[in-house]
């Protein structure tokens, strides 16, 4: 069995688990905030058997878009507050998704 961790955007997760969902998988949904834009993003969870594994990442790769968005550059490590360092706003592109896939020792329900 694996265990498969999604991040993806917030405007995709909607979709994403109800697309999940209507192909027989279990969701779990979280929200989570994304260490570099520090905006919300939605990190979504699924146990899986290992034969639909394929399946599952085919649903995410059909439902999650990538997208350009603005941001400020982070404040270098060690910058005094009221320094000179001015940020400067740079387009990063998103997602689609960023997937972790693991496997899973044991999968327990009581
Ligand atoms: P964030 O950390 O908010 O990153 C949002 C987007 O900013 C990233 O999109 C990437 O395009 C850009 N970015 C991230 N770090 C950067 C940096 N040091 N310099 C320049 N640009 C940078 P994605 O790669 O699609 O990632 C979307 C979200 O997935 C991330 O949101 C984070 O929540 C998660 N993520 C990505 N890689 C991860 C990893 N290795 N481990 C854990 N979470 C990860």
């Amino acid at each position: 069995m694996k265990l498969v961790i999604a991040i993806v955007q917030d405007e995709d997760a909607a979709r994403l688990v109800s697309s999940l969902m209507e192909e027989g998988f279990g969701v779990t949904k979280l929200a989570t905030t994304g260490g570099f834009l520090r905006t919300g993003n939605t990190t979504l969870l699924t146990g899986v058997e290992d034969g639909k594994l394929d399946q599952v990442l085919h649903v995410i790769d059909r439902v999650c878009r990538s997208r350009k968005q603005m941001a400020a550059t982070p404040t270098p490590m060690g910058t005094m507050a009221g320094s000179a360092y001015t940020p400067y706003p740079i387009e990063v592109t998103v997602g689609g998704a960023t997937v972790f896939v693991l496997t899973v020792d044991q999968f327990i329900k009581v």
